[in-house]
C-alpha cells in the first residue's frame, strides 16, 4: 500500500542532557559497587521508563529519606535536595551519593552566597517542584520568597527592596522568565541576578530547536513525562511558536493518530529526561504509517559531559 508522504522534522539537540546522563550513570554505578538494593530519593529523573529500568536492576525509589534503611546507600535525584537532606543522611551515618546536576548545584551555591551576603532571595520557579524545593531549601525555612508569574512580582512582600537577589529553576521557559525578571527589575531596580542566567544550556537549546521548527510543523510531539517540567515547557514553546497541535507523549502508544489525520509534517523533540529509545519508537511508529522523509533541525551542538562523584570512581 502506498503511504502518504510526511516530512518529519527532528530537533537537535533533543533528549538527554549531561545532568540526566550523569544521574542515571550514578544509579547504575552505585548498583554495581554496592549491589541491590540501592535507594533513590525521588525519581532520579522524571521519566517512568528510566525509573522502571533502574528498579528492575535493584534501585528502590522513595520520596523521603526516612523511608530508607540506614545501612543501604541512598542517591539524591538530579533535581537537587534541601540542605537538610544530606545533613540528615550524615546524622544517620548513611552512605549517600548526590546526583544533583552540577548546574543545579551551581544555583544552590549562588543562593547560599546571597544569603551570606545578607540579601533576601527571590526564587523564580514552580511551587512544589523538587528543584525549587531543593534550591529554596539551601536557606532557612521561610527566607526565600517564591514567584511563579509576573503577577506574583507585584504581590511579593520583601524585607528591604535595596537588598534583594534572585535565582531561578534551571528548566523554565526562557521567554516567560525574561518577562518575570524584567518585572522584578522594574519593581526592585537594585535586585542582584546571576552572572549568567540560571536556565541551563540544555533547556535553552531544546527550546531554541522547537522555536525553529514549530512554524513548519502541522503537529509537534514532545517525548517526555507529564511531571517533567522542561518537557512541558517545550510543548508551550511549540504552541507559542506557531504549532497549535503541540502535545506531550510518553511513548509511541500515547500518539493520538485520529488527531493527526491530514497532517503533512510533524516535529519531534524530547525533554532532557526522555531516552533516545522512546524517541526512536515514536519515529518508527510514523514510519509504519507514512512515507517519512526525516529532516534534522539543528540549532546547536552540545558537548557537555559531567564526571560522576569520586566515591563511584574508587574501587570498593
Ligand atoms: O526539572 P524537570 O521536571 O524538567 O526534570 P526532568 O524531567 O527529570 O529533567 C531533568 C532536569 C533536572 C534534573 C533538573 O534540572
Ligand atoms: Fe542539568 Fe540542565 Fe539537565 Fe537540569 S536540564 S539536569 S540543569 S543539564
Amino acid at each position: 500500500m502506498q503511504h502518504t508522504p510526511l516530512t518529519l522534522y527532528l530537533a537537535a539537540p533533543r533528549g538527554f542532557c549531561a545532568g540526566v546522563d550523569r544521574a542515571i550513570k550514578i544509579v547504575e554505578m552505585a548498583l554495581e559497587k554496592w549491589g541491590a538494593p540501592v535507594y533513590v530519593r525521588h525519581e532520579i529523573v522524571h521519566n517512568k521508563f528510566v525509573v522502571d529500568g533502574l528498579r528492575d536492576k535493584g534501585a528502590v525509589f522513595v520520596e523521603e529519606l526516612d523511608e530508607c534503611p540506614p545501612d543501604r546507600p541512598v542517591i539524591f535525584s538530579a533535581h537537587g535536595v534541601p540542605k537538610a537532606v544530606p545533613a540528615e543522611a550524615a546524622r544517620r551515618e548513611m552512605v549517600y551519593v548526590d546526583a544533583t546536576c552540577p548546574l543545579v548545584s551551581k544555583v544552590h551555591i549562588e543562593a547560599a552566597r546571597h544569603g551570606e551576603n545578607g540579601l533576601q532571595m527571590i526564587m523564580i520557579g514552580h511551587a512544589g517542584h523538587p528543584e525549587t524545593v531543593g534550591t529554596m531549601g539551601q536557606l532557612p525555612d521561610g527566607d526565600v520568597l517564591l514567584v511563579e508569574t509576573v503577577e506574583d512580582v507585584a504581590r511579593v512582600d520583601v524585607r528591604d527592596p535595596s537588598r534583594l537577589a534572585f535565582v531561578t529553576q534551571t528548566t523554565l521557559s526562557v521567554e516567560d522568565t525574561a518577562g518575570i525578571v524584567a518585572a522584578l527589575q522594574r519593581r526592585f531596580p537594585a535586585i542582584v541576578g546571576p552572572h549568567k542566567e540560571d536556565i541551563c544550556y540544555a533547556t535553552t537549546n531544546r527550546q531554541e530547536a522547537v522555536k525553529a521548527m514549530a512554524p513548519d510543523c502541522d503537529a509537534l510531539l514532545v517525548v517526555g513525562a507529564p511531571n517533567s517540567s522542561n518537557s512541558q515547557r517545550l510543548v508551550e514553546v511549540g504552541r507559542r511558536a506557531g504549532c497549535a497541535y503541540s502535545q506531550l507523549v510518553m511513548r509511541a502508544t500515547d500518539i493520538d493518530w485520529r488527531a493527526l489525520e491530514g497532517i503533512r509534517s510533524v516535529g519531534i523533540t524530547a525533554g532532557a529526561s526522555a531516552p533516545e529509545v522512546l524517541i526512536n519508537e515514536v519515529i518508527d511508529a510514523f514510519r509504519a504509517r507514512y512515507d517519512v522523509r526525516v529532516q534534522m533541525v539543528e540549532t546547536a551542538q552540545e558537548n557537555v559531559e559531567f564526571k560522576v562523584p569520586r566515591i563511584l570512581r574508587e574501587p570498593v
